[in-house]
């Protein structure tokens, strides 16, 4: 394949990636407001109208941000990626499959959306019996997931296909990482997929009368801490693969990176407990056990820390600078497709330091549950990763339709960023402090007949609320140009795929032996979770009835 053919892509294969794109944005769009407005109403300053529930409107962000917003945006990112370094097209199997996800992800969607906003499913986005939903909610959610398993199958036929044509070469790095990106998302839904199927669509029916409350809780968290990961990984493909090519310089080390991915395939699942370190029913020894190993999967996101600090140092040196920090000077501030993702990168040194201080058992006794915890994921995710997406859109809609990004765009797009930092900064920053003050996560605005802790926590309520407006400005300034991006001059822009630094040493064969890797990674999952799952199982304390309690 020439050179040129390598940069023009494929137009079929564009469609795909955009729809993904633009659906994403969408739900943010969406998501956008129900958050300023959940803002606003915890700040005291709005009321809702009568019919429509807080716990309605916090369902359906939690729902579009967390799961729909992201879900798309990944799908979309990690196909254009494989098109790109995998022949340069997708086969039309692969392409199929992913339209076929994406309309049965689209059909859940819409009849997900529709049960919340008609009051039936204010569960939130963890859904936790014995809360009970419309069966309807349940079974979106359960297309959303088929519809991004097929996805995943895409993915997977795609490169079983080229590393046939290509026996003994090394796969492309960016492949490698969507590669494990989607095996890890595979195994994880197999835990909520067993709660959904098994428990929640019967239970809802009104087939069985009881749910087993731990042990659905136990099977969402072998999936929910996954699913953060399944978040952070193509944010760190963009890290590794992309940033290098957008600054000038290199990938500091091929094998690096993918041990690290390799790492989050094998801990990233057998951890789900650090989620319920306040639950009962669960004894403390396995508890101890998914803490450990949730220090384990910190050393992956360490070695990324310490890999892109090199890449950053490499170019700097390469570029004359001295010192331990001169290579600050030399980085390219003034484009967006750099500043947004670092921007993500430097925020998520405290949000990492939060996740720390969450899975130490005796801290998280003092922020489970409180707005500390939101504040640590909106970092986590609604900055880090979010940011590191819409740093990507700025070329990504570019390279797929056929567009130049304009200098007008790239200022907008720096204007953009500092936006979000800034609400962030005031909306996290008092999330977390108010947080450690005690204020519970979860609630509308209550002032608990005026208890002083609760007069307390006003003002950081109302600086939250300024936050989400400045966020929500944030929101609609980055639609504004995505719009302007699909209606930007006509050009050619080059998918952006870093190279390896001379320097590194070959990758290692062993790294790409996923039958090794699968193992390895089930039996963690086997003695994290086997006897854990047979107790609660044999658990004879009666099951719940279900509530509706909104
Ligand atoms: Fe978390 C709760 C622990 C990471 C998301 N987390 C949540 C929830 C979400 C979430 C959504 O143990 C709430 C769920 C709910 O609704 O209840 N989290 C961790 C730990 C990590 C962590 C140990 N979380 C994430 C990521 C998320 C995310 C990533 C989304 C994307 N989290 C917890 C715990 C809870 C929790 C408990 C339960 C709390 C409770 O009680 O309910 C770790 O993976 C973090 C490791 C990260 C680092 C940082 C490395 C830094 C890097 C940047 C380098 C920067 C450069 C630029 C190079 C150690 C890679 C530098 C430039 C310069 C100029 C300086
Ligand atoms: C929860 C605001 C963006 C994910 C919340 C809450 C607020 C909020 C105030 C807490 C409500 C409570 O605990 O009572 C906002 C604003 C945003 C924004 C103003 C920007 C306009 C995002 C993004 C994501 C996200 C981009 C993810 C990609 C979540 C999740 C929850 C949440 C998962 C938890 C829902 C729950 O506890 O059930 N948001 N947020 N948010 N937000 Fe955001
Ligand atoms: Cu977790």
């Amino acid at each position: 394949m020439t050179e040129s053919k390598l940069s023009t892509f494929d137009r079929q294969d564009g469609r795909l990636v955009i729809a993904h794109i633009l659906f994403a944005f969408g739900a943010l769009l969406i998501g956008g407001i129900a958050g300023m407005l959940q803002g606003m109403v915890k700040g005291g300053t709005i009321t809702l109208p009568a019919n429509i529930g807080y716990y309605e409107l916090l369902t359906a962000h939690g729902v579009l941000m967390a799961l729909i917003f992201t879900t798309y945006f990944i799908v979309g990112f990690l196909y254009s990626g494989v098109s790109q370094t995998l022949g340069g097209k997708l086969l039309p199997l692969a392409r199929k499959l992913g339209w076929i996800g994406y309309i049965l992800m689209s059909i859940g969607t819409v009849i997900g959306v529709i049960v919340i906003l008609l009051g039936k499913a204010s569960v939130l986005y963890t859904f936790y019996a014995p809360m009970k939903a419309s069966p309807y909610f349940y079974i979106a959610l359960a297309l959303v997931v088929i519809g991004s398993w097929l996805s995943g199958f895409g993915i997977f036929y795609q490169y079983r296909h080229w590393r046939k044509n290509n026996s003994g070469k090394l796969s492309p790095l960016f492949a490698y990482m969507s590669v494990i990106t989607m095996l890890l998302w595979q195994i994880a839904t197999i835990g909520v997929a067993l709660e959904v199927v098994v428990q929640l669509i019967p239970w809802s029916f009104g087939w069985v009368d009881t749910i087993n409350v731990v042990l659905s809780r136990t099977l969402f968290w072998f999936f929910g801490h996954p699913l953060v990961y399944f978040w952070l990984l193509p944010a760190y493909i963009c890290w590794y693969v992309i940033i290098p090519k957008i600054i000038g310089g290199k990938i500091f080390s091929d094998s690096l990176a993918r041990m690290s991915f390799i790492l989050f395939l094998l801990f990233s699942i057998p951890v789900g407990f650090h989620h319920q370190l306040m639950e009962p029913g669960i004894s403390h020894f396995w508890k101890y056990l998914q803490v450990v190993l949730t220090f384990m999967v910190v050393i992956p996101s360490l070695m990324t820390a310490f890999s892109l600090f090199a890449t950053f140092e490499l170019y700097g040196r390469s570029k004359g600078t001295k010192g331990l920090f001169g290579w600050v000077k030399v980085l390219p501030w003034k484009d967006v497709r750099f500043f947004a993702p670092f921007m993500g990168m430097l925020i998520f040194i405290p949000a990492g330091a939060g996740g720390l201080i969450n899975a130490s058992n005796q801290m998280n006794a003092v922020v489970h549950n409180t707005l500390w915890v939101t504040g640590h994921f909106h970092l986590t995710v609604a900055t880090s990763v979010a940011l590191t997406f819409f740093g990507i859109v700025y070329w990504l809609i570019p390279v797929v339709t056929g567009r130049t990004l304009t200098p007008k765009m790239n200022r907008l797009g720096i204007i953009q960023t500092l936006i979000w930092c800034v609400g962030m900064f005031l909306m996290s920053g008092s999330m977390h402090t108010v947080g450690l003050l005690g204020s519970p996560r979860r609630t509308a605005y209550n002032t608990y007949d005026d208890h002083p802790d609760a007069i307390m926590w006003i003002p950081y309520h109302v600086a939250m609320a300024i936050g989400g407006i400045i966020l929500f400005i944030g929101v609609i300034l980055i639609i504004y140009n995505i719009i302007s991006l699909m209606r930007a001059p006509k050009g050619e822009t080059q998918y952006p795929i870093g190279e390896v630094s001379d320097a590194s040493e070959p990758t290692p064969k062993f790294l790409e032996n996923w039958k090794l890797w699968i193992t390895i990674a089930v039996i963690l999952i086997v003695i994290a979770y086997t006897i854990p799952f047979i107790d609660l199982i044999g658990n004879t304390t009666p099951g719940s009835p279900g509530y509706v309690t909104w």
